[in-house]
């Protein structure tokens, strides 16, 4: 077995080593050839390269660009004092891990050759190459790296704002409610349990199908599984996109008597009824509204493209950063990128997404600023969704949201639940990220893939 012998940080120290030696060869190579270049009097209000977000995507990239290209060359714009791993949010919605396992102060993980701005970008201008912030400031690049990640929109359900946290209605997709996950699980007495998913595009779109699995998990347990209903509305009309997967997770919908309800999109909860309203996508019913009601509702929030992306001259007609979806480029500026969710790429928008993403930006990234675009990185659409169904066992989907395959890092078939890759998950990768994703020190399973000899 693979992961018998996978101690979590001897992996990690020894990726990291591998990581760092590789790309320390080829960026003191390039750094001799090109010192000139690098401007060492940046003023600080211009940066040879300002990242705007400083989450996974923004800090995966930014750490390897600062220690490339010197003290304060790279800015990143990041409002927030704390980050967090958001994957481990399913772990903290079902009493596996806590809340304060998937946070870190901001400071704490801020690459420390790069200057933090801490405020928010209200508006870019790209022909002028700068970025206005909130507090009217302006900041000028060479080159820019937008990563402001994915906007939830709690206010398009009504009444969701004022009722989440409140009498049952929670989301794993909140700091401040994922821990009422786990306290409304718990003091669930049977019922109807609702878990619902939007038909917009999400970050990780499996995550509003886990939580399920791990609250039916506990419900039996707690011997109260005979007195409740589990329903999960999806907007869409599959149950995860990629068929290998989708076919074994209607297996396990079946055996546990999860019931699924396809093209309805939640439109409002009301709290006093505490009833459900959805909207019907498709069918006979098309356009009419159902209704249910709810002692336990779970809700994945429709999101999109943030409002200062969509409102600027980097997006597209959906409000997504423009770039290639092979070398992350902007497809109109040819010295602005952009990656993970706020990024067009057609793909399943995940860390695990970003792990691949990043490798290809700083790639071609570090090219442009070094002049040597010979060898031109492409993205493939690799993303991954580790599909937790209970507190011992997990799918493994990992694919190209470009073909549509399975892109599997272990020799075995990963569609089945096993224990490894939940421990894998749970454990494991959550090393790798703070230990070296956000130090730029982890490009993703590829090389992995490739040594268990897959293509
Ligand atoms: P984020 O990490 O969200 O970071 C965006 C950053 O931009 C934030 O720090 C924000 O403060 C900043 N920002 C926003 N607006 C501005 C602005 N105007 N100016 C400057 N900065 C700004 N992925 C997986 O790979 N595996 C999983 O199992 C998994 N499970 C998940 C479960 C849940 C419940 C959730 C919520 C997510 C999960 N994900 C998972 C998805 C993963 O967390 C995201 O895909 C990933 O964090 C995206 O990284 P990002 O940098 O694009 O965005
Ligand atoms: C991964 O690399 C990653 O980033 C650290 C994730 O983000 C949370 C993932 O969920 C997954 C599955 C991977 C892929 C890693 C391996 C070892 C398969």
């Amino acid at each position: 077995m693979v992961l018998a012998s996978f101690s979590p940080l001897s992996a990690v120290a020894r990726m990291s080593a591998r990581n760092s030696a590789f790309q320390s060869k080829r960026f003191l190579a390039q750094a001799v050839s090109a010192t000139p270049k690098i401007n060492d009097q940046a003023k600080p209000s211009s940066y040879k390269v300002v990242v705007v977000g400083g989450g996974s995507a923004g800090l995966s990239v930014a750490s390897t660009l600062a220690e490339t290209l010197g003290n304060k060359s790279v800015a990143v714009v990041e409002p927030s004092d704390v980050h967090y791993y958001q994957p481990l949010w399913t772990f903290v919605g079902s009493g596996l891990k806590t809340f304060d396992e998937s946070k870190m102060a901001m400071s704490e993980v801020m690459p420390e050759k790069a200057q933090w701005i801490k405020d928010s970008v209200a508006s870019f201008n790209p022909t002028k190459n700068t970025v206005v912030l909130a507090n009217g400031e302006s900041i000028s690049y060479d080159y820019l790296v937008v990563a402001a990640g994915i906007q939830v929109n709690w206010g398009k359900i009504k009444n969701l704002p004022e009722t989440l946290g409140k009498n049952g209605v929670t989301s794993n997709y909140s700091a401040q409610s994922v821990q009422k996950t786990d306290e409304f699980i718990k003091a669930f007495k049977g019922g109807n349990a609702l878990f619902t998913m939007p038909s917009t595009p999400i970050k990780c779109a499996g995550a509003p199908q886990k939580i399920m699995y791990l609250a039916e998990e506990q419900w039996r347990k707690a011997g109260i599984r005979d007195q409740t209903k589990i329903n999960y509305f999806t907007g869409l009309g599959k149950i995860f996109a990629i068929d290998k997967y989708a076919n074994e997770l209607l297996k396990i919908c079946k055996a546990r008597n999860l019931s699924i309800n396809y093209f309805t999109d939640l439109a409002e909860i009301r709290p006093n009824s505490k009833e459900a309203v959805f909207n019907v996508l498709a069918g006979d019913a098309k356009g009419s509204t159902v209704t249910f009601p709810y002692d336990f509702l779970h809700v994945t929030p429709p999101m999109g493209a943030p409002d200062f992306i969509k409102a600027s001259p980097l997006s597209n007609a959906d409000g997504w950063v423009d770039v290639n979806m092979e070398t992350l480029r902007h497809n109109k500026f040819d010295n602005v990128y952009a990656l993970g969710d706020c990024s067009s790429l057609p793909t399943s928008k995940t860390a695990a997404a970003i792990t691949a993403q990043s490798a290809v930006l700083k790639n071609n990234l570090l090219g442009d600023i070094f002049g040597d675009n010979k060898e031109v990185a492409k993205y493939d659409g690799y993303t991954s969704c580790p599909l937790v169904t209970g507190s011992d066992k997990l799918i493994l989907a990992e694919f190209s949201g470009y073909t549509g395959q399975p892109q599997e890092t272990f020799p075995f078939d990963q569609s089945k639940e096993r224990f490894s890759t939940y421990l894998l998950t749970k454990e494991i990768i959550p090393e790798i990220y703070w230990k070296a994703m956000v130090k730029g020190n982890w490009d993703g399973p590829a090389k992995y893939r490739k040594l268990f000899g897959a293509a």
